[in-house]
């Protein structure tokens, strides 16, 4: 059987990474190990990839030009990582994955969000995450804590951009409830862990049945 594909997506701070490791952490403690691996990145090539668009040093960089990036990274990163894991019957954790493109490129910059679904299609129409966990928060409360850090080609976007990154990704949540937990990412980690906890259990009962 092949293992579960778990993802985590959200704007900027609303605390994937943080709770990535509770994800982590939580299968561990039900002795299911799991390959840990992020978007844009988690190969040599999603690296690079990743390292030359978050520095921002691209001058003129196209919604479009930019969709077409972070799909390469992932059609490599699926061959090379995810599918083989999950084929093994390793879980596979992915700090974000094509619910981002919808939201950033396709929300944020506004390329066309039927194109990405053909891309999406095209790259891995036989396999979506089984749970993505969307942390949600205003704006401001992301932004508020990643404030004291240097900002990246997207932190450097205006709060408008993130309100429409925000609204694409709810809006995939609703299309989509079953595979798509919302998580208010604005109580105290504790908090959040917990509704996270709720949300792992259940899945856990199914997908392991
Ligand atoms: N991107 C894209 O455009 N298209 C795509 O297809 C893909 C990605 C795949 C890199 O992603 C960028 O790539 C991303 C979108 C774009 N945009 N940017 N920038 P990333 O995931 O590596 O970068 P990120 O979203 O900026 O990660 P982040 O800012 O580190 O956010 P986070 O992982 O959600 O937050 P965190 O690091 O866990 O927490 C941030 C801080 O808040 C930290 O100090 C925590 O201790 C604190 N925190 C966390 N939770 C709480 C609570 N509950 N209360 C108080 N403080 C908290």
């Amino acid at each position: 059987m092949r293992g579960a594909f778990i993802t985590l997506e959200g704007t900027e701070g609303v605390g994937k990474t943080t709770c990535l490791e509770f994800v982590r952490d939580t299968l561990a403690a039900a002795d299911i190990p799991a390959v840990v691996t992020r978007e844009p990145g988690g190969t040599a090539l999603g690296e690079i990839i990743r390292d030359w668009i978050l520095k921002g040093n691209h001058g003129r960089l196209s919604a479009e030009t930019e969709t077409l990036l972070m799909f390469a990274a992932r059609a490599f990163h699926l061959d090379e990582v995810i599918r083989p894991a999950l084929d093994a019957g390793h879980w596979v954790i992915c700090d974000r994955f094509s619910d981002a493109t919808v939201a950033y490129q396709g929300g944020g910059r506004r390329a066309d969000k039927g194109w990405i679904q053909s891309l999406r299609a095209a790259v891995h129409a036989d396999l979506e995450p089984d749970l993505t966990l969307l942390l949600d928060a205003p704006v401001e409360v992301g932004l508020n804590r990643i404030r004291t850090r240097e900002p990246d080609h997207f932190e450097r976007e205006n709060r408008d951009f993130f309100a429409r990154v925000r609204a694409a990704y709810l809006e995939l949540a609703r299309d989509e409830p079953h595979r798509i937990k919302v998580i208010d990412a604005t109580p105290s980690l504790p908090e959040i862990e917990s509704r996270i906890s709720g949300h792992m259990a259940a899945f856990l009962g199914v997908f392991s049945r």
